[in-house]
């Protein structure tokens, strides 16, 4: 049995509880991974006095600096990518060729963040007065407190991560306590890297102990979660009496809308790997697809055909397509939706049950599940479900398709298949969504854009591309006169 360690204080060092939790690979629950401390609140105060103390010397290195750690970083992921994928689809079941994947965002963020620390651009503008310069300049916050998920379970902790560390910021780091092997060797990596030790804590746990002790923490000013709409909300009350600076991503409830035009093969391809992809277990996925009327029965009609040949299995086992849900709460909220559909007279097309393969029953495995006839405004059509379930929802043109994927709570990503110009571009313009994408599928967002959504899917901000890097910095102004002379603006000048 092994037991793995927090890094704090430049140390790996067993919790102050003595408690530990087991890391159980979700396809097979016989083969345990290892235990974890299961910290406390006095570990997370050790963590946070030591990226402090990290943060007075980081804050100093200069950017371009900073970023050669994350190109190492970036050097160390490409030359690990194998075992780290392997790793991963052990501790949370989705296929090698996803958690490749998965690996590989996290190699371009490190790339994209390792040029960053020679960009960081500010501004000079003219000043209003004569011999005046004015000019605006990124400055580090101070301990950032990042808290990920377990559906990427390297490529989201990357996002928050890197950028925070190039903006000259101090890492307390809470990785989801169902894929804490890959966290491990993360930080491992930042070390060998050169990341000097009291700039990265890791601490792991449960969210209602060392997640809450770090948001509710003084000494953290930034926060970054990426989770459930309902722990946002709880992430946001105290971040917002504390004036902390959060970014949230949260929930989704993703449509592909496919209208009469489109090349059918390729939106039922596209359909597949946005719903089905990591079990459905993407924030990005398609778990709605609204059909339009002319092509409504030849497109369900392809899609169950193609979708009862997916293979459910081991992630790592050559041929499969889906993997495992990630535990058996999981795979019972599923089943909660799959009951609810059919009480509210959604039709039951594919799937709704586990399998009954004897190579499956060790696994938090669930069939792809296909509903149609799905009303707009139901549950099923309106709430997240987190797992491979999708709801077929007919309509008669685009106009009232743009409404349905505009009437949920939600606002990730949505995703048109046409050959209609025009309505692609009224598809950007139009479909309330952080990302709209045409032509392919929800999922697939690139490591260098802005990444994010709106209305209850986040709160304004972004990870990714540029302008994460606004978020982890705060805007200083200078201004120099060397006029000698006292000016005074908006009085002296002109
Ligand atoms: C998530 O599910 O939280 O766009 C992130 C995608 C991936 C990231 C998903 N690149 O599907």
């Amino acid at each position: 049995m092994t037991d793995f360690l927090n890094f704090i204080d430049g140390a790996w060092c067993a919790p102050s509880t003595g408690a530990w939790f087991e890391n159980r690979n979700p396809a097979d629950t016989r083969d345990l991974i290892g235990r974890f401390p299961a910290s406390g609140v006095d570990d997370v105060e050790r963590a946070i006095a030591s990226a402090e103390r990290g943060f007075e010397r980081w804050k100093r290195t200069p950017a371009p600096a900073r970023g050669d750690v994350l190109r190492r970083v970036g050097d160390l992921l490409a030359s690990r990518k194998e075992e780290l994928a392997a790793l991963m689809t052990r501790e949370m079941g989705k296929p090698l060729a996803e958690t490749r994947g998965d690996v590989q965002e996290g190699i371009d963020t490190a790339y994209y963040a390792a040029t960053e620390g020679r960009r960081l651009f500010g501004h000079t503008v003219p000043s209003e007065l004569r011999n005046k310069w004015a000019m605006s300049f990124r400055r580090p916050i101070g301990v950032t407190g990042l808290i990920t998920p377990f559906n990427f379970p390297l490529a989201i902790p990357t996002w928050k991560m890197f950028p925070a560390l190039v903006c000259g910021n101090s890492v307390v780091f809470k990785p989801s306590e169902d894929v804490p092997h890959t966290a491990h060797v993360f930080v491992e990596i930042l070390l060998e890297a050169g990341l000097p030790p009291d700039v990265i804590q890791l601490v792991h746990g449960y969210g209602e102990v060392v997640g809450k002790a770090i948001v509710e923490h003084p000494k953290v000013p930034v926060l970054s979660f990426t989770g459930s709409t309902a722990t946002g909300s709880f992430v946001g009350e105290t971040a917002g009496r504390m004036h902390k600076r959060l970014s949230l991503e949260m929930g989704g409830k993703n449509a592909q809308i496919v209208l009469d035009d489109a090349d059918l093969e390729l939106a039922v391809d596209g359909v597949l790997w946005g719903a089905f992809g990591t079990t459905g277990q993407r924030c990005t996925a398609t778990s709605r697809l609204i059909l339009q009327d002319g092509i409504h029965d030849r497109f369900v009609a392809r899609l169950i055909e193609r979708a009862s040949a997916l293979r459910l299995g081991d992630g790592r086992v050559a041929g499969t397509d889906v993997g495992p849900l990630i535990h058996e709460a999981s795979r019972a909220k599923v089943e909660e939706y799959v009951a609810i559909g059919r009480a509210q007279g959604a039709e039951l097309a594919l799937g709704g049950t586990r399998p009954t393969d004897e190579a499956l029953a060790h696994g938090y495995f669930f069939q792809p599940t296909i509903f149609t006839n799905v009303q707009a405004g139901s549950r099923l059509e309106q709430e997240e479900i987190f797992g491979p379930v999708l709801s077929v929802i007919r309509v008669g043109d685009a106009s009232e398709a743009f409404r349905v994927n505009n009437g949920v709570k939600y606002g990730l990503s949505s995703s048109l298949y046409t050959r209609d110009v025009s309505l692609a571009f009224q598809a950007l313009q139009e479909l309330d969504n952080g990302i709209t994408y045409v032509n392919a599928p929800t999922i697939g967002a690139e490591a260098h854009l802005p990444f994010g959504g709106v209305k209850q899917t986040g709160n304004g901000h972004r990870e990714g591309g540029w302008e994460v890097y606004e978020f982890y910095s705060e805007t200083k102004v200078g201004y120099v006169d060397y006029s000698g002379a006292l000016q005074r603006a908006q009085i002296d000048n002109y």
